[in-house]
C-alpha cells in the first residue's frame, strides 16, 4: 500500500509579531507561528505543529488545493477502514526539523535550568487526569522547603494557575491558543520572565494530552505522567511513546479503581513492560494519599 502525504497550504491573513492568523479550507482559521519564514499577508505557507515552514507559491498552492478536494470526494465514498499491511506504518508527517529545532531549544533551557541550580518537572497527562490536583498538592508539601515557581501551559484560560497561585507560590500562565502542547520556544520565552536565581523547584503543567506532548522535550529534568484509572484500562498500552519518555508515572483517582474495575497493579505492569525504569505510584491526589511517595520519586 502506498500512502502518500499532502500538506495542505494556509494563507497568511494578519501578522502579529511572531505570529500570523492563516485561512484554510476556505472557511476556517488557525494561529500560525511564522518565527521560522520571512512572511508577509497573502503568501502561503506549509504548516506543522503550529509552525510556518515553507512558503510556497500561488500556483503550487492551488495545486494542492485541487488534490485535496479529489481526495476529500474519495474519503466521501469511503465506509471501510484502512488499516497498514503487517509491518507497516502510516506515514504521518512530522518535520524533522522542527522536531531538532525543539531538541535544540530543550538543551538550552535544560543548561540554563542547571546552571541556576533549578530543578524542574514537565507534567503530563490527559485533561482531567489530576495534574493540577497533584501539583497542589505538591506545593503544599514542599513549600516550606524549596522556593518553587510554577508555569501552567492551557489552550486557554489561568484557572489552573489560579488554583495554584492559592497555596503562596508564585505562577505564570503560557496559553498556546490552539496548540495541543507546550515546547521549548515557549518556556524559553517564559524562563526570560522568571529570576532563575530566586527559585529552586520549576514544575511545570504541560496541555492536557497524552500524545503530542511527548515529543516535544520541554528541557525540564525529569518527565512525570499522570494518568487516572477513570480513563480505563488501556491509556497506557495504547500511548507506549509518552509512557517511554516518563521518569515517573503516578496512576491517580485509586480511590475509585473498584467502581471503574481498573486494576491499578496491571496499570503499574503496562508500564514496566514499556519501559522498565519509570517509576511507578499510586495517588488519591484529591484526598493526599501517596503524595510522600511521589515526592520520594521525583527525590525531593
Ligand atoms: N476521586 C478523585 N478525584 C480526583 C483525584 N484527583 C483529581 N480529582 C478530580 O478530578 C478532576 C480533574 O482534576 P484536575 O487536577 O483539574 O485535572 P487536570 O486536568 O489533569 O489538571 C477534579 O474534579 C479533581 O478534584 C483523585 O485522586 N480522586
Ligand atoms: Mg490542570
Amino acid at each position: 500500500m502506498v500512502i502518500m502525504c499532502i500538506a495542505i497550504p494556509v494563507k497568511i491573513l494578519k501578522i502579529i509579531d511572531n505570529y500570523a492568523t492563516a485561512s484554510f479550507e476556505k472557511s476556517k482559521t488557525a494561529l500560525v507561528d511564522i518565527s521560522l519564514l520571512d512572511v508577509k499577508v497573502g503568501d502561503y505557507v506549509i504548516v506543522n505543529n503550529g509552525y510556518g515552514i515553507r512558503i510556497v507559491d500561488e500556483e503550487e498552492a492551488k495545486e494542492t488545493f485541487e488534490i485535496w478536494e479529489q481526495i476529500q470526494e474519495m474519503y466521501k465514498m469511503r465506509d471501510e477502514i484502512i488499516e497498514p499491511d503487517e509491518g507497516e506504518v502510516f506515514d504521518i508527517e512530522l518535520d524533522e526539523n522542527i522536531l531538532q529545532r525543539n531538541r535544540d531549544l530543550a538543551n538550552e533551557n535544560d543548561s540554563r535550568l542547571r546552571k541556576s541550580g533549578v530543578k524542574s518537572f514537565d507534567i503530563m497527562g490527559s485533561i482531567g487526569s489530576g495534574k493540577t490536583t497533584l501539583l497542589e498538592r505538591l506545593v503544599t508539601q514542599l513549600k516550606d522547603k524549596y522556593k518553587i515557581f510554577v508555569l501552567g501551559g492551557d489552550i486557554t484560560t489561568t484557572i489552573d494557575v489560579d488554583r495554584i497561585a492559592k497555596h503562596g507560590v508564585n505562577t505564570l500562565q503560557i496559553n498556546t491558543g490552539k496548540e495541543c502542547h507546550l515546547d521549548a520556544n515557549l518556556i524559553k520565552k517564559a524562563l526570560n520572565r522568571i529570576n532563575l536565581n530566586e527559585i529552586q523547584l520549576l514544575f511545570i503543567e504541560n496541555v492536557g494530552n497524552l500524545i503530542c506532548p511527548g515529543e516535544f522535550p520541554l528541557g525540564a529534568d525529569r518527565r512525570i505522567v499522570v494518568v487516572s484509572v477513570t480513563e480505563g484500562p488501556y491509556m497506557i498500552i495504547k500511548h507506549p511513546y509518552i509512557f517511554g519518555t516518563a521518569d515517573t508515572v503516578v496512576i491517580n483517582k485509586i480511590d475509585l479503581a473498584k467502581i471503574m474495575q481498573v486494576d491499578p497493579e496491571k496499570l503499574r505492569a503496562d508500564v514496566h513492560k514499556i519501559n522498565p525504569h519509570s517509576k511507578v505510584v499510586f495517588t488519591n491526589a484529591r484526598e493526599g494519599v501517596g503524595i510522600e511517595t511521589v515526592i520520594e520519586a521525583l527525590k525531593l
